[in-house]
């Protein structure tokens, strides 16, 4: 028996495979990582204490890889083969995501890491959109969509016998991984030669943008990648003196001290030629645009109670200013956001003892010293010094966000009004799994954290 690599070690060997070829396809992408290094480097060298902070935390040398990409895809089969793929590498669907309020006819999960080794060890994670043909009116053009996404293959023959494997054995070996890697990378390699004709792409490009990007292709092209920025408001300034046009606001909450959730923004959309095959087999030029840079910056993740007063304040923000896709109020917008979000706390101990956000507990030296009788509750555990607290980052997406990204990646103009509707159940059974809801998940890792400083505190009495 042959010695398996972990699936962590696999996903960091795929995600480094999937910025080398972006960098490759999409020049601006690499500029954009410049960027980001030089802000991550200067705010470093800025704040001695975030870096030491972070050093203890985070491997700094990776600061500035990837945390995400996203991608399209057009059928229930290749979601489904999509889910068993990403297993492989540790990344399992967390999350339900319905764009259709936002205009966007899709609904997503994203794939990630689960638990703190794992994401520690490579975060990557994958935003994943299920293109919903249901939501498009056009009968006749629904059925044509079905038909030319069920007759394409987005897998290749050795990446589907590979990922059979893996699931078979338990996992894969160095040289099979290796393999592994570079097959599935050639499910999100970019296709410049369209899958249907020119006439076809512009029937599916007038019901939806998004329709033409998914269905016009071969594969489900990575749209985008993202590296993590520690100061986003100077990326998104720097951007135009570096070439690179950034949309119009940056997505999320407003600056803070205590960050909360995720900001997150990105260069807008480029231009790329593609051809598409005439009938008689000649070829015509014309031109796409789906491909960009995003970058992100994360915070506390937030319970239901604080998720609900951060969709309130955003929502209050945009009844005063709604951003507008060109950036002539941008300024505004930010002012308006900053304003509302007075009203969310902002030191960590008032986020925690009104139950906005999720926290994980450990004990303090002295606590790791001592006993208690009986479990004490936790206020008082924290102010006898014994215990104490960390923020614990959200690793998830937001849907509002999630939808300011596609627009102005679709063209500012294509504002579109679906009906809302959320079907997380359908799109469970085309993934053929359940997603993980993310609120059970952060608050299961702060029981877990706070339960284990009470069974060091108590157990220790029990054992002398
Ligand atoms: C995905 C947009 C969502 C994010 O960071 O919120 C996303 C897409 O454009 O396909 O990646
Ligand atoms: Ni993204």
């Amino acid at each position: 028996m042959t010695a398996r690599i972990s699936a962590s070690d696999i996903r960091t060997s795929f995600s480094s495979a999937m910025s080398a070829m972006y960098r490759d396809e999409v020049p601006a992408y690499g500029t954009l990582m410049e960027v980001v290094a030089r802000v991550n480097a200067e705010t470093l060298s800025e704040q001695p204490e975030l870096k030491a902070r972070l050093d203890a935390a985070d491997n700094l040398d990776r600061i500035s890889e990837e945390r995400h990409g996203a991608i399209r895809l057009g059928t229930a089969e290749e979601l489904a083969m999509m889910r068993r793929v990403f297993a492989v590498m540790g990344m399992y669907p967390v999350g339900y995501y319905d764009l259709s309020v936002a205009g966007v006819p899709v609904h997503s999960t994203a794939f990630r890491p689960v638990g703190d080794q794992a994401l520690k060890r490579n975060p990557f994670r994958v935003f994943t959109s299920l293109l919903r043909l249901d939501l498009i009116a056009d009968e006749a053009l629904r059925a044509e969509a079905a038909r030319i996404l069920a007759a394409r293959n987005i897998f290749t023959p050795d990446a589907v016998e590979l990922t059979e494997r893996a699931e078979r054995e338990g996992g894969l070996s160095a040289e099979d991984a290796a393999r592994f890697v570079s097959e599935v990378v050639e499910t999100f390699r970019w296709h410049q030669k369209a899958n249907v004709d020119a006439a076809m792409y512009h029937r599916l490009h007038d019901a939806h943008r998004l329709i033409a990007d998914v269905v016009s292709f071969k594969g489900p092209h990575i749209n985008h990648l993202t590296p993590r920025t520690l100061d986003i408001d100077k990326v998104q300034a720097l951007m135009p003196s570096y070439g690179i046009a950034p949309k119009a606001v940056v997505e999320g909450p407003p600056t803070r001290k205590c960050a909360i959730l995720l900001r997150q923004t990105s260069f807008k959309a480029l231009e790329e030629a593609v051809s598409f095959e005439n009938a008689d087999g000649s070829w015509l030029t014309g031109s796409h645009t789906a491909r960009f840079g995003e970058i992100e910056q994360r915070g506390i993740a937030l319970t239901p109670k604080g998720r609900g007063l951060y969709d309130t304040l955003l929502e209050d923000s945009r009844k005063i200013v709604g951003p507008a896709a060109d950036g002539s109020n941008a300024a505004a917008y930010g002012q308006a956001l900053q304003k509302t979000f007075e009203a969310f706390p902002d030191t960590w101990d008032d986020i925690r003892r009104e139950g906005l956000g999720y926290f994980s507990y450990r004990l303090t030296k002295r606590g790791k010293a001592s006993a208690i009788a009986a479990a004490d509750a936790i206020e008082k555990l924290i102010a006898d010094g014994l215990v104490e607290f960390d923020a614990i980052v959200y690793e998830d997406f937001l849907p509002v966000s999630a939808a300011g990204i596609f627009q102005s990646n679709l063209g500012d103009g294509a504002q579109q009004d679906f009906v809302a509707s959320p079907n997380q159940k359908r799109f469970e059974a085309d993934l053929g799994a359940s997603v993980l809801n993310e609120f059970d998940h952060y608050a299961e890792i702060e029981r877990a954290s706070l339960d284990a400083c009470i069974h060091h505190l108590t157990g220790r009495l029990a054992a002398e």
